[in-house]
């Protein structure tokens, strides 16, 4: 019963991107916004904080291959199919991803490339650092890029069958891997059995288990690296430290779920008094490995965000600041040097500005209820429907997002639903959001604020034929 969303303006028969042409369709909603900055590869610019951040979490995985160059555009099939995702999937949705047409969209994860590397098997271990596109909320922490570190681990089957030896080894490993300067609130914490199986056809007892605990004990030690150095950083800007020397860090292991894991945990870290979700992961999924042509390979696999620990690591508030091409931004970082805190510079006049509509009365409403969006969990967060082509417009607070980006790009901070309600008689649904103006570059005018907006305005009444209030 969905209806047509909206477009991002795309109504071409055609996209060009990354120098290649894509033929559109209805189930295209990749805006010139996106398409425009695509390839900008933030990831492996030099001295840039995203560059900086995946070469220390690469450092703390020696031997493993780095793949830093995969593109952006993928199949649906990499994305989803080939990962598992069920066929009605939330992640699938058109809200939640920008599609170039039915069978192409624009990653919404580094897993995307699991399949084909693990087909192409050149070594044990690799990561992936990419760009990663999402449809989301606009404010300090979201922008619909963003980049993300994939890494996996495979064993052959015969290394764990075959070779007392190997698995004494393992275990003997893991037991020693006790670092000094964490405490992990428990270590290997029960989970579901029947919504997170041990996937018993494939693996042994044993097997999973020792698989799950090399998971978690290599990741606990790639959190220490990382925290230590935020630290370090601190410190040298004379701030007050957030680890005490001797006071460990505090980790703990949260029940997950991902199509292409089984056992699946999240990592949160204690940090600055709250759990900060560092990564997802799990035990691969044997069906993905088999699909890969390497049904002899069994191991682990994690996918993290960088801007999230970059934000942490350098203390840069705003996620906007990492595609800045202000050189008072990019000449504080320096590649060869420790790490050190962003000093902001001056932060300019925040022009809020709010508007309210009443939504058009037929069609069905697909709106996230107020400010929870920012909580939007995995490439699945999202509603699950299925869009089928009627006259109908929907709305979907992500397609109001879209038009604030496509509008006023980078000088909105932040967009906040304020007020949503239905009116008791007519059953008419109300919405009002907040949208902040800000540039990170120079102070708005009144004017320029105002423009956009009544820009932004005339798109919502053009685009889903709301009734301005
Ligand atoms: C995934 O994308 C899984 N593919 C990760 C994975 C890989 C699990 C391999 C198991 C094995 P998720 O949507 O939670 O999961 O994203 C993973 C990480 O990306 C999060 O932990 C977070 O660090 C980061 N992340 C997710 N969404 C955002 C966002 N909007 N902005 C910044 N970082 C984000
Ligand atoms: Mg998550």
């Amino acid at each position: 019963i969905v209806s047509r969303q909206y477009s991002g303006g795309a109504s071409q028969s055609s996209l060009t991107i990354g120098g290649n042409t894509y033929p559109s369709d209805s189930w295209t909603n990749a805006p010139q916004s996106i398409i425009a900055q695509y390839d900008r590869r933030l990831h492996v610019q030099p001295n840039h904080p995203l560059s900086i951040t995946r070469r220390l979490i690469e450092s703390c995985f020696p031997g493993f291959q780095h793949h830093n160059d995969l593109p952006g555009v993928v199949s649906v099939d990499q994305n989803f199919d080939s990962l598992g995702f069920a066929a009605d999937h939330p992640g699938r949705a058109r809200s939640d991803t920008y599609y170039i047409n039915k069978d192409t969209l624009f990653r919404t994860h580094t897993t995307a490339h699991e399949v084909e590397v693990f087909r192409a098997n050149t070594s044990n271990g690799y990561t992936i650092a990419a760009d990663v596109y999402r449809r989301d909320a606009v404010d300090r922490t979201h922008y619909p890029i963003f980049h993300q570190m994939e890494g996996a681990l495979t064993w052959d089957k015969s290394q764990f069958e075959s070779n007392d030896h190997f698995l004494h080894q393992l275990q003997t490993d893991l037991k020693n891997f006790k670092s000094p300067s964490i405490e992990v609130q428990d270590p290997n914490p029960p989970f579901h059995k029947e919504s997170n199986p041990l996937q018993e056809k494939y693996h042994s007892a044993i097997e999973a288990e020792l698989i799950g605990a090399h998971l978690k004990r290599n990741l606990e030690n790639m959190a220490v690296t990382l925290f230590r150095e935020a630290d370090k950083a601190l410190k040298a800007s004379g701030q007050e430290a957030v680890l005490e020397d001797k006071d460990p860090l505090k980790m703990r292991w949260v029940e997950a779920f991902f199509p292409h894991t089984s056992p699946s945990w999240e990592l949160e870290v204690w940090w600055r008094g709250d759990w900060l979700e560092v990564l997802g992961c799990g035990v691969i999924d044997q069906p993905l490995l088999i699909r890969a042509g390497v049904p002899t390979r069994m191991g682990w696999a994690f996918g993290l965000g960088l801007e999230r620990l970059a934000m942490l690591l350098f203390g840069i508030p705003d996620i906007r600041l990492f595609w800045s091409k202000d050189a008072r931004f990019l000449n504080q970082f320096d590649e060869s040097k420790p790490i050190r805190r962003f000093q902001p510079f001056s932060k300019y006049p925040a022009a809020p500005r709010d508007v309210a509509f009443w939504l058009p009365k037929a069609g069905p409403v697909v709106a996230e209820t107020p400010a929870t969006t920012s909580s939007s969990p995995s490439p699945a967060g999202g509603n699950a429907t299925e869009p089928t082509l009627s006259e109908t417009p929907t709305f979907h607070e992500n397609d109001l997002m879209e038009v604030v980006r496509g509008t006023a790009g980078d000088s909105v901070e932040d967009v906040t639903c304020i007020d949503n309600f239905t009116h008791p008689k007519t059953g008419r649904q109300s919405l009002c959001y907040r949208v902040t103006y800000r540039s990170l570059e120079k102070t708005l005018t009144n004017e320029e604020a105002n423009t956009m907006h009544e820009q932004i305005r005339q798109e919502l009444v053009s685009r889903f034929g709301v009734e301005l209030r």
